[in-house]
């Protein structure tokens, strides 16, 4: 299975479309791939041709659960894969050049920095679990409605419908997307029941997607909430299939492509969920336990902002 992540770097490096992303750091690109992972018998998509640090892409997940948009909670966790775009922002408005460890240092220490600056806007946590509604008055005015909380919408839905055709998780919320730090990449996630009624499928939507850096991530925290949503409602996890859009390299990350290419996967790695909490929104990280993880070395590259 990672065989076929390793294939898709090799055919973006060597085929793909070169140009100069909204970064400026330039890229190859092609556009539409898709992965398909088997998530039976405990089986993730975690890849052993680095090490990734599949804690840090779980607390994200659990982090989204929960509705947060402030970068506070990650780095109380130090979680700093969110940290250089609030920072970016930073030194922008301010002119001051602060290093990235004291930024984050300063986050955790004062809750009024954190609440100024930490907030990403209304990204993934936020479209989730409070999706924004509004309601139209008699004097032709609108005012806000009660927020829509489509991860539990889906659990609900599953259950009373495990035949559905429209069990969507969304994040592009158009009205949105330009109070967002960065609009959504994993856009959409639907799930789909399958094998006679026994199995929990999921498709991830990648609208654009960083294969060196985010995708180990992405796909190791979309195997993750389908094994919760499907122990939720009593389903075998069955496939994730991920679709991306604009899925690219970035030029800066030869040395990491180069290495990573050289190697071989080696070995399958489970993941076990120890408990079952009573809801969607009550996992802890300590309930999950990767076995079998014995990943090659480290393989670091600048992420862009
Ligand atoms: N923007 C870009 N350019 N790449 C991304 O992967 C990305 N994300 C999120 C939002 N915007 C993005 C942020 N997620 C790393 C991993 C995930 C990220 C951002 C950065 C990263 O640098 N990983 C390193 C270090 C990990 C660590 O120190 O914990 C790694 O080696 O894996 C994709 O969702």
């Amino acid at each position: 299975p990672e065989q076929q992540y390793l294939d898709l770097m090799r055919r973006i490096w060597t085929e793909g479309d070169e140009r100069i992303d909204r970064t400026g750091v330039g890229t190859r690109s092609v556009f539409g791939p898709q992965l398909r992972f088997d998530l039976g018998d405990k089986r993730v998509p975690l890849l052993t041709t680095k090490r990734v640090f599949w804690k840090a892409a779980a607390r994200e997940m659990l982090w989204f659960l929960t509705g947060e948009t402030n970068i506070r909670p990650l780095l109380e966790q130090k979680v700093t894969i969110w940290t250089d775009w609030p920072l970016a922002k930073y030194r922008k408005a301010t002119g001051d050049e602060i290093s990235q460890e004291a930024f984050e240092a300063r986050i955790v220490a004062d809750a009024g920095f954190a609440a100024e600056w930490g907030d990403l806007g209304p990204v993934y946590g936020k479209q989730w679990v409070d999706w924004p509604t509004y309601e139209a008055q008699a004097d032709g005015t609108y005012r806000s409605g009660p927020g829509i909380n489509q991860v539990a919408l889906l659990v609900e839905g599953l259950k009373s419908n495990p035949g559905g055709r429209r069990h969507i998780v969304e994040g592009w919320n158009v009205a949105e997307l330009d109070r967002m730090a960065l609009p959504p990449c994993h856009k959409t996630y639907q799930f789909h029941v399958g094998a006679g009624g026994t199995r929990l499928n999921c498709q991830l939507y990648q609208r654009s997607c960083d294969v060196a850096l985010g995708l180990p991530f992405n796909l190791f925290g979309a195997a993750l909430l389908t094994r919760m949503v499907a122990q939720q409602v009593g389903l075998e996890p069955g496939e994730l299939v991920w679709t991306g859009g604009d899925t690219h390299l970035y030029l800066n990350h030869g040395e990491l492509i180069d290495a990573q290419l050289s190697r071989v996967p080696e070995g399958e790695p489970t993941l076990a969920i120890l408990r079952r909490p009573e809801s969607i929104f009550d996992y802890r990280i300590e309930d999950f336990e990767v076995r079998d993880y014995v990943p090659q070395g480290r393989l670091t590259a600048p992420v862009a902002v």
